[in-house]
C-alpha cells in the first residue's frame, strides 16, 4: 500500500440526545475524519478525540495539529507492506494515541479493501454477530433513567451500563434493580471518585454488578489495585489502559479484572491486538468500548470485536441511538436478540455518504 494522498476533515454531527458523564455534557460530536488514498482505493478512519480534552488530554484541535504537522508528513508518499507498520514512521511522536489511531486505522481499512477482504479477517478473526450493550448518561431524575432503561431493554440490548458520579450512584442502581431485577448491569464512573470514596464504591457490591468501570483517577493503576482488593465487584479499566504496557502493569498489579478496549485510546489496532494477545494469555475478559463514534468508527469497532477474547457485550450500539442520519450509507442496526452485525464487504464495509459528509464538514485539507 502506498499512502498517495490523505484527506483530513473536521466533521460535526449533532447527537440525537445530549450525553452526560461525570466529566460533562456532550450535545454533538466534533471529530477528525481521515481518508487515505491509493490508486483509486480509499480507507477511512475516525479520530475519537472530542472537541474538549475532558475524557483524555487530546482534542479535535490537538489531533488536527499532530496529524497535519507530524503524522501525515511521516507517511505521505511512502509504501508500507502492512498498515501495522505505519506506527514505526511516527515513533518519535510521543502521546497523541487518538490522532495516531485515526490514521493507522484508515490504513487498515485501505489494506483490507485492496485485498478485497473484510477488515475482521485481516485482524485475525471472522465475522460473527457482536453482543451489544448500551451506555446511558446521567439523567436529571431516576424516573427519566428508568424510562431509558426500559426502552433499551425492549430494543434487545444485552447489558445496561449507567454513568455514575458522587451523588448519582447507589440510588439509580438500586432503582434499576428494584424495577428490572437481575438484568446484566454495570456502572462507569469516568474517574469521578477518589480512594476516600472506597466505602461508597464497596456499598455497590450488594447490587451484583458485572463491573465498575474506571472508578478512580484516569491514569492510576496503584490505587485501583488497592480498591480491587477491597471490593467484591470486578473493576474494569478504560482511561488508565493507554496501551499494552499499561495493560500488563494493571494485570500484574491486580488493578482490574476486566479491560475495556478502545483502539483510539491506545494508538490503533496494532496496540489493541497486543492487548488482546495479553488478555488471551492471561484469560482476562475484554469488551469493546465506544466513544460516541459515527458509523465509520463504529464499523471499525465491530470488526475488532470479532476477536475471540471479546466475550462481554460492547458499547457498539445502533446508529439511531447516536445520529439520525448517521454519516454512513447503511446505518448500523441492532437485532431483536441484542446483537449487531459486522458490516459485510471489503474493509470496514461502509463509507460516508458524500452529501452528508460535505454538509457536516467544518474544515478540510488535502495532502499528496
Ligand atoms: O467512558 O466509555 C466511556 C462516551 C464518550 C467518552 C467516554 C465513554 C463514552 C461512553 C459511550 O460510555 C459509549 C458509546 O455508546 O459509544
Ligand atoms: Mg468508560
Amino acid at each position: 500500500m502506498r499512502i498517495a494522498a490523505v484527506e483530513l476533515s473536521v466533521v460535526r454531527l449533532p447527537l440525537v440526545r445530549p450525553f452526560e458523564t461525570s466529566f460533562g455534557q456532550m450535545a454533538a460530536r466534533e471529530f477528525v475524519l481521515v481518508a487515505v488514498h491509493d490508486d483509486g482505493a480509499v480507507g477511512w478512519g475516525e479520530c475519537v478525540a472530542d472537541a474538549d480534552p475532558f475524557y483524555s488530554a487530546e482534542s479535535t484541535t490537538t489531533a488536527w495539529h499532530v496529524l497535519t504537522k507530524y503524522l501525515v508528513p511521516a507517511v505521505i508518499g511512502r509504501t508500507f507492506a502492512h498498515a501495522r507498520d505505519l506506527s514505526a514512521a511516527w515513533r518519535r511522536v510521543r502521546g497523541h494515541p487518538m490522532a495516531k489511531a485515526a490514521l493507522e486505522m484508515a490504513a487498515w481499512d485501505l489494506e483490507a479493501r485492496q485485498a478485497s477482504r473484510p477488515l475482521c479477517e485481516l485482524l485475525g478473526a471472522g465475522a460473527r454477530p457482536i453482543a451489544s450493550g448500551v451506555s446511558l448518561g446521567i439523567e436529571p431524575t431516576v424516573d427519566a433513567l428508568l424510562a431509558r432503561v426500559e426502552t433499551e431493554l425492549a430494543a434487545g440490548y444485552r447489558r445496561i451500563k449507567i454513568k455514575i458520579k458522587p451523588g448519582w450512584d447507589a440510588k439509580p442502581v438500586e432503582a434499576i434493580r428494584a424495577r428490572f431485577g437481575a438484568i446484566p448491569l454495570m456502572v462507569d464512573a469516568n474517574a469521578a471518585y477518589t480512594p476516600a470514596d472506597a466505602a461508597t464504591l464497596a456499598s455497590l457490591d450488594r447490587f451484583d454488578l458485572m463491573m465498575i468501570e474506571q472508578p478512580l483517577h484516569y491514569d492510576d493503576l496503584v490505587q485501583h489495585a488497592a480498591l480491587q482488593r477491597s471490593i467484591r465487584t470486578a473493576v474494569c479499566l478504560d482511561e488508565s489502559i493507554t496501551g499494552p504496557a499499561a495493560a500488563a502493569d494493571a494485570l500484574e498489579l491486580g488493578s482490574c479484572r476486566i479491560i475495556n478496549i478502545k483502539p483510539g485510546r491506545m494508538g490503533g489496532f496494532g496496540p489493541s491486538l497486543a492487548v488482546h494477545e495479553l488478555a488471551v494469555a492471561r484469560n482476562v475478559p475484554l469488551w469493546h468500548g465506544g466513544m460516541l463514534e459515527s458509523g465509520i468508527g463504529r464499523a471499525h469497532n465491530l470488526h475488532l470485536s470479532t476477536l475471540e477474547r471479546f466475550v462481554l457485550p460492547g458499547d457498539v450500539a445502533a446508529s439511531r441511538r447516536y445520529f439520525v442520519p448517521d454519516l454512513i450509507d447503511h446505518p448500523i442496526e441492532v437485532a431483536p436478540d441484542g446483537t449487531v452485525a459486522v458490516p459485510p464487504g471489503p474493509g470496514i464495509g461502509v463509507i460516508p455518504v458524500p452529501s452528508r459528509l460535505s454538509e457536516a464538514t467544518l474544515q478540510r485539507e488535502e495532502f499528496r
